[in-house]
């Protein structure tokens, strides 16, 4: 029996999704023999409540050298950075000379405005490459996981924070436990933890399962998000749902007892107990509406096939692994993906091979359908796309249902 990454109590899975690979393992024909896989499995605590992988690989095989997700692709998420930066700054910044931590920083998309304001700040980041982009645009980035060894290391250098930030960071940490402890270190008295990740609330009210994938281990609610910091002296004080990948949460954290705790936090966790997240039963019902959402989809894709019509994929995002290798799409059913990240361009998709193609190869040649796997970006594209439905272009999307648009 498995145990909870959290609180040690026994867990077990309440579906499988198989055999996965890599989210962002993007490979070239040569690699197929050799491609890493491990079984996908969520579970849910019944006793502090989160939602957890059972197996998770080592973050080394996930963030790396050559890690393929760089923030800066999205404009809509650039300036939804800026506004999160702004909004720090405006309302829970301290005053004299502050120092500022942002956890997986990524290419620096949102230190790079506090930077800009001259603002003392540090960017942890894991992979190499993008930690590297992220120097490029004058952001201090120290490349390193974090933890409370690396806490210790920060206070000895910098002195304690005013902010820590991270976004679409924290779910992506197996020992949170290590975090919390070196948030307590690193935190000022009167300082916040903010951190934002795709909202538990929204994957089980829209079936929207593809964010269940290797890099993210949780998937959380103001009821764990509270549970899991409540055990090292801090307090969730605020929660403010955002629309970035298809529904966020942001948590505000304090040391207990410092901080006013705002309504939003009692309203969030009366909602999600309304909507069963504190109960198992709520899982099986996911599963069930997953397996739905799966045959939903193939039939689709195996009509669209059946009929000889050309369908492609738009955005090799993390999430599309889940949904291939789950639904079992092959190339058959998709003739390429495109997509605008340059390191993805030319290799194939992890577990199905569908080769991932510039943008341009969508662009020049638009196919009867397009099979939108950046969904979460749906506003943004659709805008940028009306070319491709003026030709008579069709998108299939299946969050939150199988629907052609
Ligand atoms: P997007 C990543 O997930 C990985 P992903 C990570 N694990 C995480 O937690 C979340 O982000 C937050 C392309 N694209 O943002 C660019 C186009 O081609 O949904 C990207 O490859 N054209 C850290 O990978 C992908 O789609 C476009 O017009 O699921 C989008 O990936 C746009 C807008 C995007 O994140």
């Amino acid at each position: 029996m498995a145990k909870c990454r959290i609180c040690g109590n026994a867990i077990s899975a309440f579906m499988t999704f198989g055999r996965m690979p890599l989210a962002n393992g993007f490979l070239t024909p040569d690699q197929f023999k050799d491609e890493y896989f491990f079984e996908l499995a969520p579970a849910f605590c019944d006793s502090c409540h989160t939602v957890q992988l059972v197996d998770q690989p080592a973050p080394e095989a996930m963030f790396h050298g050559e890690y393929a997700f760089f923030s800066q692709t999205s404009k809509a998420m650039a300036a939804h950075f800026e506004r999160f930066a702004n909004d720090t700054m405006a309302r829970r910044l301290g005053k004299t000379d502050p120092f500022v931590v942002e956890l997986g920083s990524n290419d620096g998309i949102m230190l790079r405005h506090f930077a800009k304001a001259g603002i003392r700040h540090l960017g942890i980041e894991p992979s190499a490459n993008v930690a590297e982009a992220a120097r490029g645009q004058g952001v201090n980035t120290r490349c390193a996981f974090f933890g409370a060894e690396t806490a210790r290391e920060i206070m000895a250098e910098y002195g304690q924070a005013d902010i820590i930030q991270a976004a679409n960071v924290m779910c992506h940490i197996p020992d949170l436990n290590s975090v919390a402890e070196g948030v307590a270190l690193l935190l000022k008295p009167d300082g916040f933890l903010i951190f934002e990740d795709p909202y538990l609330g929204d994957v089980i009210r829209k079936t929207s399962y593809d964010q269940i994938y290797d890099e993210h281990v949780y998937v959380f609610s103001a009821l764990s998000v509270a549970r899991i910091f409540g055990s090292h002296g801090l307090e969730l004080v605020a929660v403010e749902p955002q629309v970035t990948h298809g529904g966020s949460m942001r948590y505000v954290i304090g040391r207990k007892g410092r901080h006013v705790v705002e309504a939003s936090v009692a309203a969030a966790m009366a909602d999600e107990r309304a909507l069963g997240l504190d109960k198992a039963a709520t899982y099986d019902q996911f599963r069930r509406n997953c397996e739905a959402s799966k045959d939903a989809l193939m039939a689709a894709l195996n009509d669209l096939a059946a009929k000889g019509k050309r369908v492609v994929g738009y955005g090799a995002t993390s999430k599309s692994t889940t949904v291939t290798q789950y639904c079992g799409i092959t190339p058959k059913h998709v003739e390429f993906i495109s997509d605008t990240t340059p390191t993805k361009q030319g290799k194939c998709s992890p577990g199905a091979h569908i080769p991932v193609k510039p943008y341009d190869a969508f662009a020049s040649s638009y196919p009867d359908v397009a099979l939108l796997f950046a969904w979460n970006h749906a506003q943004e594209i659709f805008a940028k796309e009306e070319g491709f439905k003026a030709s008579g272009g069709r998108w299939l999307v299946y969050v939150p249902e199988v629907t052609f648009i």
